[in-house]
């Protein structure tokens, strides 16, 4: 079984790199944080590598230890990507990754490729921070505060504050047995969730401004620009949520916004009750969950609008 195969590989390891997805979430970072805890307790030699950590994660217990590049020249004897689909999103595959003598995969998108030698993957759970209490509980680990939180933030922001489809009875005895260790979920809560940066409430405002409806309501559509990032001197993560404005607008089923990249744009959709938005990114090569997906779409603006609204069109009821 995987998690016997997982638990066996990282007790034969001793160098050991963690590394996600690119633009990492809260859930990408509580994960990492939570695996580069438990490796330490048992004694491993690990890095945890994540370039471009947004500052709203920085409380996080172990934060201040990430770092931005593995070893040079050094093949680590165990890689572990965490809440990553694919080799492509993978920050640091080809480095650091791809060269380890042996790899594990623990994420939650239905899309996974399986890229890894051990791939344990559950789309039912709503976060993977959540998947990793069941690992590292087959390992041994103690749960202590600083893991807890970790794990915690990375579902927080998974099931955007516990809201989403997914949550089980089994999120909310985590956070209860969490409350009883003394860890202040509110304050997470308000940390991860709650408060925004300057850049990313003027982001919204043009996202608010831009945003356009078609199929009778059924679609909202935005987009912010380089240059809308640039004069708000936009940082790693401050275009988090912007996505969510459209998705929770009455009618709406599908939402759409575009974030222009040096070649094109990166898109994240999100739906509220049919559309399989993984299915629609798809076709753009992109993948994700049901109801939030994210796809890149080489193009300029208006051709990467055409190209997007005529494929979700097409699973408009
Ligand atoms: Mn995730």
């Amino acid at each position: 079984m995987t998690l016997d195969n997982i638990k066996e590989e990282i007790e034969k390891a001793n160098t050991i790199v963690i590394l996600t997805h690119e633009s990492p979430d809260g859930d990408a970072i509580g994960s990492s944080l939570a695996m580069y805890q438990a490796l330490k307790q048992l004694g491993k030699d690990v890095d945890v590598v994540i370039p471009d950590v947004p500052k709203t994660y920085e409380f996080l217990p172990s934060a201040d230890e990430i770092k931005q590049e593995g070893r040079e020249n050094t093949v680590y004897d165990l890689g572990i990507s965490l809440d990553c689909t694919d080799t492509i999103r993978l920050v640091g595959f080809e480095k650091w990754y791809e060269t380890a003598k042996t790899t594990i995969s623990i994420d939650h998108h239905g899309t996974n490729t399986m890229f890894a030698d051990y791939n344990y993957v559950d789309p039912a759970s709503p976060a993977c921070a959540q998947i990793l209490i069941i690992v590292l509980m087959s390992m041994g680990i103690e749960i202590n505060k600083d893991i807890g939180k970790c794990i915690l933030a990375g579902i927080i922001t998974d099931t955007g504050g516990f809201r989403y489809e997914g949550v089980g009875a089994e999120t909310f005895e985590f956070a209860a047995n969490l409350l009883r260790l003394g860890v202040n979920v509110s304050e997470i809560y308000t940390k991860v969730l709650q408060n925004k940066t300057r850049a990313n409430f003027e982001l919204r405002k043009a996202v608010v401004n831009r945003m356009e409806f078609f199929e009778e309501g059924k679609v909202a559509f935005t987009y912010i620009t380089l240059e809308d990032e640039k004069k708000c001197n936009a940082q790693a993560g401050d275009h988090e949520g912007l996505v969510e404005i459209g998705r929770d607008l009455e009618g709406v089923e599908v939402s759409i916004f575009l974030r222009e990249i040096p070649n094109g744009f990166k898109a994240s959709l999100r739906s509220n009750e049919y559309v399989n938005v993984a299915e629609v990114c798809a076709i753009f090569s992109g993948g994700g969950h049901i109801k939030a997906a994210g796809c890149t779409i080489p193009y300029p603006l208006e051709q990467a609008k055409e190209k997007i609204l005529e494929r979700v069109r097409i699973f408009i009821k």
